[in-house]
């Protein structure tokens, strides 16, 4: 059979439109699929806190009367010792009326006990009074491989530098931003950390 040019043409386009029908057959098959993998049960949470080893409490002021108290409470999550487990870092502020009285409150540091457990590490480690703490960031930022922890806090920012031997130096907020912004050439002296009030 001799087929002419129109013919020809004819003959591809139908064979393209069929193709490209059976494509996206194919694709829509695909996705109902992935669909119905979705549609499966939903991951659940258990509350397993009781088991952990975890008692940090939030202070905290129900009637909430000034703004301060609604903005503390933030959570870090840092390998403080490099193990590979992620370790807990819990910011903490006193009330206002606390603080009035000269009263803090005590944040904490919890290391990962590779079990499902933790411990309590703060004293050790010298992070359990940044001050009227909201929350902070992670971050390397003197480049020694230790991650470091940045506190924020009505009053003045705090940062810990790490020391690698389980406890952090505090430096207050104005030296810390100096220091962020322009790191030591020679290691600083290593010692045990003293909280300085903010
Ligand atoms: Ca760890
Ligand atoms: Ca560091």
């Amino acid at each position: 059979m001799n087929w002419s040019g129109r013919q020809k043409f004819i003959a591809l386009a139908l064979a393209f439109l069929f193709f490209s029908a059976a494509i996206s057959g194919e694709q829509a098959s695909a996705h109902r699929k992935a669909g119905d993998a979705c549609a499966g049960p939903a991951p659940q949470f258990v509350d397993i806190t009781s088991t952990t080893g975890i008692h940090f409490a939030h202070e905290i002021s129900p009637e909430k009367k000034f703004i301060v108290e609604s903005m503390s409470g933030g959570v870090l999550l840092i390998d403080y010792d490099r193990d590979g487990w992620l370790d807990i870092y819990f910011t903490n502020a006193p009330t206002v009326a606390m603080a009035l009285e000269g009263k803090k409150a005590r944040s904490a540091l919890y290391h990962n006990n590779h079990d499902g457990t933790f411990t309590d590490v703060t004293d050790k480690a010298g992070v359990g009074y940044p001050g009227f703490a909201m929350g902070g960031a992670v971050g390397d930022y003197n480049n020694d491989g230790w991650p470091d922890i940045y506190v924020t806090c009505l009053g003045g920012n705090v940062l810990y530098r790490n020391n690698g031997d389980g406890t952090l130096l505090t430096w207050p907020s104005r030296q810390a931003c100096a220091m962020a912004a322009s790191p030591p050439a020679r290691p600083l002296p290593t010692t045990t950390a003293t909280a300085i009030s903010t």
